[in-house]
């Protein structure tokens, strides 16, 4: 047999051809165990303080031989870094800066809530729940760089999201329990915790689905010159989406007030983000479009901030979108409870990370970094603090407590809320 070196594919396939064969079956080889295929490094956009913001080259994507525990890659220091995004975060009002950090609380506490009373099994909470513990400082220091009028589509983890717009967490919780004083009157559940009044367009259990329907909001305000913009929250694994890339491709080239905050949790279910994402970044997938691309330290609320605000400054001063990338880590598995105990923060014992990667992740909890970070620079004491944590508590106390005492849908809202055609006309069948 012919041996045959680098040519492209048609020479290729004609060569085995004019050697006899009916069938030609290809494969590609991945990287040795062990190895990170090498993309070439690329400058970093000029428009990016080096200094302040992360943009590490070499990311997980593209990774065949990636294995539990390799997260501990890209662990974060224990403190905020200083620099411009820490500069930034400091000079925020105070109030703001205690709402961010009640925000944080809060989302950790509501989120908890959730799997302590679903793993206590005292009360029925239903459906699928896609909790985002560990992950806080991605939707708080997004939001903050917001105006109140601002939109956010939210995705299937996307209670943080809501919580972080100011949604109402009573009708939350009350949705959780498939109450009627739910924020969609029971008919959503977990994945559908949404308040448009509050600028939450949708949650939504389609996953890279938010990618259109933030495109689509974000060029209704280009055409009516509202100046509001649109933040559509991904997780990595929607980025691999097809709606993805034509969604951010179009609202490119309509300038579209479009910020896409891409969470990348190293997972994708129970896969790692490395196996499926070919690029190292997954806003490396934008680069080619043009628009500023970033990644930065997800748990590191300055650095998320920062990052959003530029992009959002961008998109309102009618530039187009941008990308925004934070890595994280969910302390608990990608839906439901397993490996997660009443009291207890974290999920261990899952066969696709190490329990020493979890509890390493939780060392670097965003909180507490935010914490360190206004007590360090002499913003705010612990005592101060204290009771913003304990106000934080008591609203998550009530939150469950007014969805336990909340009445259930009665049985015939089971027909209301349902969209159809109306009375429809006589066919030649008869009447439908
Ligand atoms: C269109 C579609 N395909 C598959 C699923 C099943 N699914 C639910 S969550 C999920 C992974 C999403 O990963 P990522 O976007 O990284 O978000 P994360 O869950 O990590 O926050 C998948 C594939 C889905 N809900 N919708």
């Amino acid at each position: 047999m012919k041996q045959i070196s680098v040519m492209d594919r048609r020479t290729f396939v004609k060569a085995v051809l004019a050697a006899g064969a009916t069938t030609v079956v290809t494969s590609c080889r991945s990287a040795p165990a062990g190895e990170t295929p090498t993309i070439p490094a690329r400058d970093v956009p000029s428009w990016i303080n080096p200094a302040s913001l992360v943009r590490p080259l070499q990311g997980p994507g593209g990774n065949l031989a990636w294995r539990a525990g390799d997260t501990l890659k890209w662990l974060p220091p224990e403190k905020i870094a200083p620099g411009k995004p820490a500069d930034l975060l400091a000079g925020l009002p105070k109030e703001k800066l205690t709402d961010m950090y009640r925000k944080l609380w809060t989302i950790r506490l509501w989120e908890t809530a959730v799997k302590d009373v679903t793993v206590a099994a005292r009360d029925g909470l239903y459906g699928v729940v896609h909790l985002y513990v560990g992950e806080e400082a991605m939707a708080v220091g997004a939001v903050a760089a917001l105006n109140a009028d601002d939109y956010v589509v939210s995705t299937h983890r996307g209670h943080g999201h809501n919580i972080a717009k100011d949604c109402d967490i009573n009708k939350m919780m009350a949705e959780m329990f498939m109450k009627a004083t739910g924020s969609n009157k029971a008919y959503g559940g977990s994945m559908h915790v949404s308040e448009t009044g509050k600028g939450v367009l949708t949650a939504d259990p389609i996953v890279g689905s938010g990618a259109y329907i933030g495109a689509g909001a974000a060029y209704n305000m280009k055409v009516r010159g509202t100046k509001q913009v649109v933040v559509t929250f991904m997780g990595d694994g929607a980025t691999n989406s097809a709606y993805y890339f034509s969604a951010i491709r179009q609202a490119t080239m309509y300038k579209c007030p479009l910020v896409v905050v891409i969470e990348n949790n190293f997972q994708n279910m129970w896969i790692p983000m490395a196996a499926v994402s070919p690029t190292h970044w997954c806003a490396d997938l934008t680069v080619g479009l043009g628009i500023p691309s970033v990644v930065v330290d997800g748990n590191d609320v300055a650095a998320m901030y920062a990052a959003t605000k530029e992009a959002v400054d961008r998109a309102r001063a009618g530039e187009g979108p941008s990308v925004v990338e934070g890595y994280t880590y969910r302390w608990l598995d990608h839906d439901g409870f397993a490996g997660a105990e009443v009291g207890v923060d974290g999920a261990f014992g899952l066969p696709y990370r190490t329990d020493d990667e979890v509890r390493q992740w939780i060392s670097r909890d965003p909180i507490k970094r935010f914490h360190s970070f206004l007590v360090d620079k002499k913003l705010f004491t612990d005592a101060d603090l204290k009771p913003v944590e304990a106000g934080a508590r008591k609203a998550v106390d009530d939150a469950v407590d007014f969805a336990r005492k909340s009445p259930l849908p009665a049985p015939e809202d089971g027909v209301k809320n349902v969209w159809s055609l109306g009375p429809l006309p006589a066919t030649q069948f008869g009447k439908v």
